[in-house]
């Protein structure tokens, strides 16, 4: 086994990783900016370096000096979290060519998923259902008005190079068409340097569906069921739950089944989430991640699995140890993003933390890296924290939920925990019966 692992990100991740390596026996190397010189993982890790000042790009962002971090270190591997390096394809093969293993898939998987449009049209060999939308590049308007005509209105355009809703158009007709089509194409130009689009069928209500895979890299592949992840404000979500209370489990064996095929035929190495769009009892392929996801721990909670452990084990080759028949969900998981931001307007709350208590109990993970003391840095994102719950069934975990969010305490920063037990009190979300819509909508009507 690898005797030593740097972690390539700061935060809940960063002890998330260390706390399996520790199990596993591995030693940890943190690296961290000068803004995080009394950060918990610095503290965690059997070693630290710094790499670089408080700002990402010079620091978290940074290849070189994370590359010497392991060199100075004797690291034989990288785990990336998530965000940060964790889907730079040149961060894995530069790795690579320094003889330190990327835990991770390969080079050109990461490639391949990170253009959507290449995404979609490999997932569609291997037979997953996806948006019916261009077949590619739509390259000029001629295109885009042979497309929409093909697909009919209303249309999404979208970055080829995008995710995360950047750039996207919904187009409601075709007098709107040429107008929104030139705005995506520079949008996504000044975005992410890379002008190309393409084109899909807008769903109106879909629920936001993401499958977890996982490979060996050799053809043995699983699926580790649904997260239900509808509850998101800007892109960016907020409450994840599995399994999803508005798709039966016989549709999660049949699309699952699917999923792992085809992470099997592509020889797909180590963890991945496959993201679809669930309408009237249909899937609808949109993007696959080749990372570890935030809210992994919510189908560790129902598996009884350790994901970043069996990542850890197909990086260095050792046989995967997860195989589908023994692959069986129990209970309910629900996880709530806790970040440090005040409402209405969810704008960043950084600060000092004056107390924290984590909730505790049976059924509770708190997955968190702030302490009393601790200073929550303006300069990254504004997660601090995942509370977990796991019960028998849905109305079990949501009692569950909401006796831990009465014990948990954070003062200091402005958070998101009330926010959770608001939308606790929601008919609609105890029935299970939101879309993607539902959040935002729902807080407009709170400000009204
Ligand atoms: C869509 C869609 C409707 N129809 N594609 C938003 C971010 C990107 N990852 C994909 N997104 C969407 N793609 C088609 N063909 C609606 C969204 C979307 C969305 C998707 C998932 C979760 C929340 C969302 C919020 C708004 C729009």
């Amino acid at each position: 086994m690898f005797k030593k692992i740097l972690i390539a990100n700061r935060g809940e991740i960063a002890l998330r990783v260390i706390r399996t390596c520790k199990e596993m026996g591995i030693k940890t190397v943190a690296v961290y900016s000068q803004a995080d010189v009394n950060a918990m993982h610095v503290r965690m890790a059997d070693e630290s370096v710094c790499i670089g000042p408080a700002e990402s790009s010079k620091s978290y962002l940074s290849i070189p000096s994370i590359i010497s971090a392991c060199e100075i270190t004797g690291s034989e591997a990288v785990h990336p979290g998530y965000g940060f390096l964790s889907e730079n394809a040149s961060f894995a093969e530069i790795l690579g060519d320094h003889g330190i293993k990327f835990i991770g898939p390969s080079v050109s998987h990461i490639n391949t998923m990170g253009d959507k449009i290449n995404a979609k049209t490999q997932m569609e060999a291997f037979n997953v259902p996806c948006v019916p939308g261009s077949n590619g590049e739509v390259k000029d308007i001629d295109d885009a008005y042979i497309s929409a005509k093909k697909i009919g209105f209303p249309v999404l355009l979208k970055a080829a190079a995008g995710g995360g809703g950047i750039g996207m158009k919904i187009v409601q007709g075709i007098d709107q068409l040429e107008t929104l089509f030139l705005q995506a194409k520079s949008e996504a130009k000044k975005s992410f340097n890379d002008d190309t689009i393409y084109m899909e069928k807008y769903l109106e209500k879909p629920r936001h569906i993401e499958i977890q895979v996982f490979g060996d890299g050799k053809g043995k592949a699983v699926h580790l069921g649904e997260r239900d992840c509808s509850l998101q404000r800007r892109h960016q979500k907020v409450l994840e739950e599995t399994p999803s209370p508005g798709v039966n489990p016989r549709e999660i064996k049949n699309i699952g089944k699917i999923c792992a095929n085809a992470i099997s035929r592509m020889k797909y190495e180590g963890a991945g989430t496959i993201e679809f769009l669930y309408e009237n009892n249909e899937f609808f392929f949109i993007e696959m991640n080749t990372r570890l996801q935030v809210e992994h721990p919510i189908t560790e909670a129902v598996f009884g699995i350790d994901l970043v452990k069996e990542q850890i084990c197909v990086a260095y080759g050792i046989d995967m140890s997860l195989s589908q028949e023994h692959l069986e969900p129990k209970g309910h998981a629900i996880e709530c993003r806790i970040n440090a931001e005040k409402l209405p307007n969810f704008s960043p709350s950084p600060g000092n933390i004056k107390e924290f208590h984590s909730p505790g109990g049976i059924g509770i993970r708190m997955d968190s890296a702030i302490y009393n003391g601790f200073r929550v840095p303006p300069y990254y994102d504004s997660l601090i924290g995942k509370l977990i719950v796991h019960a028998d069934s849905r109305s079990m975990a949501l009692g569950r939920l909401s006796r831990a969010l009465d014990e948990l305490i954070i003062d200091g920063v402005y958070t998101t925990v009330d926010l959770f037990k608001d939308i606790l009190d929601q008919a609609d979300f105890k029935n299970g019966d939101y879309n993607i819509h539902w959040l935002e909508q729902w807080l407009s009507d709170q400000v009204k």
